[in-house]
């Protein structure tokens, strides 16, 4: 699985990986380029790219959408000011042709902070609900406690797992059987 993460700088996106794959967090610096990890989960392995999210790093966004399964867009739910930026930023994100399939995992992250907003607010703020075009989820947590990030992963995972594998079943009935696949009511339901 190819994942994305995405959000604006020092969202938490890096410390969330690195707390993912066990690392020290203690000592992270922002990020310049992009970072590759990969990690296992639920038998999938995930190639997941960490991309800097400074102002004028978020135009090179766009290099790496190509073939891209899932996007996981990181907030810091303690950064008020910023709620605006970040969401023009995802709304532009998803108007992306190339992640029109991905599957959108929203961490509301820095729950551990004093302050930080709830997930409603954070979903008030970002207007989610307007979000018809991609399967997503909220869900808060904090990359210094571990906190929610294994349900997100394993929500991610999951629904990603779920649609390669209906992908999966379509490719090969329609290599066995080219005419009658494209009416079926199956393909129907899971074409986003
Ligand atoms: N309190 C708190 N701080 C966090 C959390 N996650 C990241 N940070 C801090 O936020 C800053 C930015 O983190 P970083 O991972 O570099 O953000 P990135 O720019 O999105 O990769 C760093 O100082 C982290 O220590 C969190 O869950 N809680
Ligand atoms: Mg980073």
């Amino acid at each position: 699985m190819r994942v994305l993460f995405l959000g604006l700088d020092n969202a938490g996106k890096t410390t969330i990986l690195k707390k993912l794959n066990n690392e020290n967090i203690s000592d992270i610096s922002p990020t310049l380029g992009f970072n590759i990890k990969t990690l296992i989960r639920d038998g999938y392995t995930l190639n997941i790219w960490d991309v800097g999210g400074q102002r004028t790093l978020r135009p090179y966004w766009r290099n790496y959408f190509e073939s891209t399964d899932a996007v996981v867009w990181v907030v810091d739910s303690s950064d008020r000011m910023r709620m605006e930026d970040c969401q023009n930023e995802l709304k532009g994100l998803l108007k992306e042709e190339r992640l029109a399939g991905a599957t959108l995992l929203i961490f509301a992250n820095k729950q551990d902070l004093e302050g930080s907003m709830t997930l409603e607010e954070i979903r008030d703020a970002l207007d989610l609900k307007s979000i018809v075009s991609h399967r997503w989820i909220v869900h808060p947590c904090s990359a210094y406690t571990g906190k929610g990030l294994d349900d997100g992963m394993n929500w991610l995972v999951k629904e990603v797992a779920g649609r390669l594998y209906w992908n999966g079943l379509q490719s090969a009935e329609t290599t066995q059987n080219d005419n009658t696949l494209h009416e079926s009511p199956e393909v129907e339901v899971i074409t986003p």
